[in-house]
């Protein structure tokens, strides 16, 4: 008798024993998910390396890319370049990412009275996502932003005229 209690009570203060043991393992395993959420974070982070544009457009009214992808968040520097001769006045060229949901032609349009801001209407300027200035040729222009959100977007040049011609996708992947 006396030695089944004496095996109970061995029995429950191992139990206790193991209990104790394993309690201060317990915060461990509580970090452990945030650990994981660590690991699986770089692959939703926006790349760390810039994503580096270079467009151009010439007399000819055209730009050499119609399609510019990036990456979501990812900061994108765009060079645009003049390749033409012509000034600024009769062959300008600049670069207007639009918001989704614009109209090219609706902001086109409006652009056509906005030479005094540089052909970007004022009253559209929440529809900008970026846009460059406008340049003549031999000028060449740069500009930094953050990639929006995934999804295809219209570009073009602003330029009275221009669209028609120099537009294309920008496509955040
Ligand atoms: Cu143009």
């Amino acid at each position: 008798m006396r030695k089944s209690i004496l095996a109970l009570a061995s029995a429950a203060f191992i139990f206790a024993a193991c209990n104790q043991s394993k309690q201060p393992e317990t915060p461990a395993t509580e970090t452990t998910p945030p650990a994981a959420t660590e690991e699986a974070a770089p692959a939703v982070a926006p790349p760390t390396e810039p994503a580096i544009v270079e467009l151009s457009g010439g007399d000819d009214m055209k730009y050499d890319k119609t399609e510019i992808t990036v990456k979501e968040g990812q900061t994108v520097k765009l060079t645009l370049k003049h390749t033409g001769k012509s000034p600024k006045e009769a062959m300008g060229h600049n670069f207007v990412l639009l918001a989704s949901g614009t109209s090219l032609q609706d902001f086109a349009t409006a652009a056509i009275k906005a030479k005094d801001n540089d052909y970007i209407p004022a009253d559209m300027a929440s529809s900008v996502i970026a846009h460059t200035k406008t340049i003549g040729g031999g000028e060449t222009t740069e500009i930094e932003f953050t990639a929006p959100s995934k999804g295809t977007y219209d570009f073009l040049c602003s330029f009275p005229g221009h669209y028609g011609t120099m537009k294309g996708h920008f496509i955040v992947e």
